[in-house]
């Protein structure tokens, strides 16, 4: 026996952060904690029409729990140390800052805010939008009372900032300190008290249109502003849940759920299972038989759905709400690309301000919602590209006529999906067109044939028979949509600058203020794509007959891939 220590593993930590912050706001928010079983009974319901469209496919209830565990949470920070601190604190749980988001550049929704998210690099469960306010956005006075109020408060206790330190030193925690530096994530640095701080200046800020400035510097911590489940169905979901809050009967519920898992009879092939269920292997997949599922069984499951979705315990119009948003952000439901989300709107919660004279100030504040999401293919950046042009049209289409969606559903589907038609809508059309990156591996029946196929060209490897793809999850946020979640829980649009010449806030601020750099998500995308073509390549033995150039090209952009250094992708944790 050594008797080196061993640590707690960063993942299974990640994951019962993760665990631990859903309980935690679960209980501060009684309508989060309805809002997962919703999302539970609606993934059911999904895995029920898949396991009749795929024989051999079954998902345990255990194992949905751990499927459906995914969060993703935003916080929001005041101070540069303060940011030193959480980068350090997400690094303990292998949480890395992926992308640059300059929130105070993106046109009229603009916010005083700049931001990363943390996450694993490789087939990350969990991440964490992560934003620090900039002062120098604000005129000299603002700026100098919320630098002032923010400069008295101490989010990280001397305990968890000797956790963070030891597991520096150290590499790693035991069990018992990483339970604790969790503890700490849930019992104070992410914990929503209810108290603020100096009314006069929360009620300046907001009136001057910076409720975000407010909703940071006048309280005194990083209250998670929502953390999201994934979803398998969107749109199966947000119709279950209006349904539940009193916002739609049930035979409009019907009609919508029949629709929205009639869809999946087309869509949830191979491709889509490998999309959900990352702990099932291609392999796994590969041996699933086609059943025979139609119409009647999307019928039978929306019933028994249904019938779940009306019982008391989910009778969500009972809890004080403000209503779910009316259309869902991102590509339309058609366009596997990217992500979707939607969400319940921030509730207004009581909040008991102490002022600077000793007084207190009983007000409320509207900042948590319950955002839902989707996660779809990467995209190449031919496929952004091309992504914020349709979404730029699709918006503008939406904005003529904002009540279409209640008037007529139908017909805002359409309206809201005819941009995106150059997509196309499989996984094999979309890499065909390279619009989305995907890993390639090499087949049976390729190795077998390996030296009789002269063709380096990837989509005939695949149509072949002699590679097979499968497509890259989305893995980050979208500026556009972030800025357009800020706006819409804060209602409030966006800001200008207060300052006398709006200061400029490069990437390099943000990696100053964490003393690391940026993950560029991008390129470990492609770097993922290009190793894995060069390994297909390889084991086919045509990596002799690529191009120079374009094999130099794959070298190079292979060297950004995180496969090399990291576990096996299929496991999907705890
Ligand atoms: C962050 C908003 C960004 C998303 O899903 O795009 C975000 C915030 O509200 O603080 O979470
Ligand atoms: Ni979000």
């Amino acid at each position: 026996m050594s008797n080196h220590p061993t640590f707690a593993d960063q993942t299974q930590m990640q994951n019962r952060l993760f665990a631990e912050l859903s309980r935690m706001f679960g209980m501060e928010v009684p309508l989060y904690d309805k809002s997962l079983l919703v999302n539970r009974v609606c993934n059911r319901a999904v895995c029920d029409l898949l396991a009749s469209m795929h024989r051999g496919f079954a998902v345990s209830d255990e194992q949905l729990d751990k499927t459906s565990g995914e969060r993703h949470g935003a916080i929001r920070i005041g101070r540069p140390d303060e940011y030193r601190w959480i980068a350090r604190f997400f690094a303990c749980f292998a949480m890395q800052p992926h992308n640059y988001y300059d929130m105070t550049s993106v046109g009229s929704k603009s916010q005083p805010i700049i931001a990363t998210a943390f996450r694993s690099t490789l087939n990350p469960e969990h991440r964490v939008f992560t934003s620090l306010l900039q002062t120098s956005y604000f005129d000299p006075q603002i700026q100098a009372r919320i630098e002032a109020l923010l400069a008295k408060r101490q989010v990280f206790s001397d305990r968890a900032k000797a956790l963070i330190e030891t597991s520096e030193r150290q590499g790693g925690l035991s069990s018992d300190d990483a339970a604790d530096l969790i503890r700490e994530g849930t019992g104070r640095i992410f914990k929503w008290t209810g108290r603020a701080r100096d009314h006069q200046l929360y009620k300046d800020l907001c009136d001057a249109g910076f409720k975000i400035a407010a909703d940071i510097a006048c309280f005194e911590n990083h209250h998670l502003n929502h953390l999201t489940p994934n979803t398998f169905c969107m749109d199966l979901y947000t119709a279950a849940m209006k349904r539940c809050m009193g916002e739609m009967d049930d035979a409009t519920f019907r009609a919508r759920a029949e629709l929205a898992l009639g869809r999946l009879l087309t869509t949830g092939d191979r491709d889509f299972l490998r999309l959900c269920f990352r702990h099932l292997s291609r392999e796994q997949i590969e041996t699933f038989a086609t059943g025979n599922a139609t119409t009647t069984d999307v019928r039978a499951i929306v019933s028994s759905l249904a019938e779940r979705l009306a019982g008391t315990d989910l009778n969500l119009a009972t809890l004080e709400h403000a209503g779910f948003k009316d259309f869902t952000e991102g590509p339309a439901e058609n366009t596997p690309v990217l992500l979707r989300q939607d969400a319940y709107k921030a509730l207004t919660e009581p909040v008991v301000f102490t002022n600077p004279d000793g007084t207190t100030t009983s007000a409320v504040h509207t900042a948590r919602f319950g955002e839902i999401e989707q996660r779809f293919y990467a995209c190449t950046i031919e496929g952004r590209k091309l992504y914020d042009d349709c979404l730029t049209r699709a918006d503008a289409a939406r904005e003529k006529d904002p009540s279409l969606p209640k008037k007529d559903f139908a017909a805002y589907e359409a309206l809201y999906a005819a941009p995106f038609a150059p997509f196309p809508k499989t996984l094999t059309g979309l890499l065909e067109s390279e619009l989305v990156y995907a890993r390639y591996s090499p087949t049976a029946k390729g190795l077998a044939a390996k030296g009789s196929t002269l063709t380096t060209n990837i989509h005939e490897l695949v149509k072949l028979g002699h590679a097979r793809a499968e497509g890259v999850r989305y893995e980050d946020f979208l500026p556009v949509s972030a800025a357009g979640i800020f706006a819409s829980n804060l209602s409030q649009y966006g800001t200008k600058s207060t300052a006398a010449v709006k200061p400029d806030y490069p990437q390099s601020l943000l990696e100053d203020v964490m003393g690391k750099k940026v993950v560029e998500a991008d390129k470990v995308y492609r770097g993922l794509w290009a190793a894995s073509l060069l390994v297909t390549y390889a084991e086919l033995g045509l990596l002799d007959r690529l191009p120079p150039a374009q094999r130099s090209r794959l070298e190079e952009d292979a060297r950004h891939s995180p496969a090399s250094h990291a576990p096996a992708p299929e496991h999907a944790g705890t």
